[in-house]
């Protein structure tokens, strides 16, 4: 489960178009999205996810609307993760981000645990050449797990980038497996790319190949058919990070 969420207008819905190609309601209008929409998305390396699209956060919400307001909101909870769409070319970025973060805090999202937050700069289309290369440049600034990604959920651009962070994020944690692979077999060595993410390859002497390969859950009972036992084992940390 991955939720969109974000000040009104950030573009969460267009995004939400863009990664699903539904045909949501994108609108400049408040509340343009009056329930949470989700949709189930598949990523190239096969795992697949729920993208939920949420209502905008707006400043000095009416305390009667704060109940409803949250409860639209409970799946962000749930996720596994928070997407913090941002409209960077906004005068109020910054305080809107800020508004956001303490929603977030007030629905009980640890804002600590970088790990299931990704702050995504959208609409960079609308930023001349300067303030283009100033967001890029304090974007990298930031450490590794909390970098935005840049992206125009309008033109596309960045999409694939997003797409690939998604991947990377929720991939932590999910097993690796070492496959030993007999000179010559290239239909096996074939199967792996394409049914999984190839983190490290190597050949040895006598000509076996040695990966190391990340897969989606819902494709580990196919690896384990498509291989031998003893071709196969669970990797160690070690071997994962050493890509
Ligand atoms: N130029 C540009 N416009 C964008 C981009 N993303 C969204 N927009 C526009 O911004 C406006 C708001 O987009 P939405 O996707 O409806 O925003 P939202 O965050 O879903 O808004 P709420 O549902 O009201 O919270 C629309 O007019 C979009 O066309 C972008 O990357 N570039
Ligand atoms: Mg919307």
């Amino acid at each position: 489960m991955v939720a969109l969420v974000g000040y009104t207008n950030a573009g969460k819905s267009t995004l939400f178009n863009r990664l699903t190609r539904a045909a949501v309601l994108a609108e400049d209008m408040l509340f343009a999205t009056l329930d949470p929409t989700l949709r189930s998305v598949k990523l190239p390396h096969g795992s697949t996810i729920i993208l939920s699209d949420t209502v905008g956060f707006i400043s000095d919400l009416p305390p009667m609307l704060v109940s409803a307001f949250r409860a639209t909101l409970e799946e962000v909870l749930e996720a596994d993760l928070v997407l913090h769409v941002r409209d960077i070319a906004h005068e109020d970025s910054e305080a809107q981000s800020v508004d956001v973060e303490a929603i977030l805090t007030g629905l009980g999202v640890d804002l600590a645990d970088r790990s299931r937050l990704v702050e995504v700069w959208n609409k960079i289309d609308l930023l001349d050449p300067d303030r283009a290369e100033a967001a890029a440049n304090s974007a990298a600034r930031r450490l590794g797990g909390t970098r935005p990604v840049l992206i125009s959920a309008w033109t596309g651009q960045g999409a694939d980038a997003l797409v690939g962070e998604l991947e990377s994020r929720l991939a932590e944690g999910r097993p690796s497996y070492v496959v030993t692979l007999p000179p010559a077999d290239g239909s096996g060595l074939n199967w792996l790319y394409e049914h999984a993410e190839v983190l490290h390859r190597e050949a040895d002497d006598e000509g076996r190949v040695g990966l190391v390969v990340r897969i989606a859950a819902e494709r580990a009972e196919q690896l384990r058919n498509r291989f031998a036992a003893d071709q196969l084992r669970v990797a160690a940390a070690c071997e994962t990070r050493q890509r």
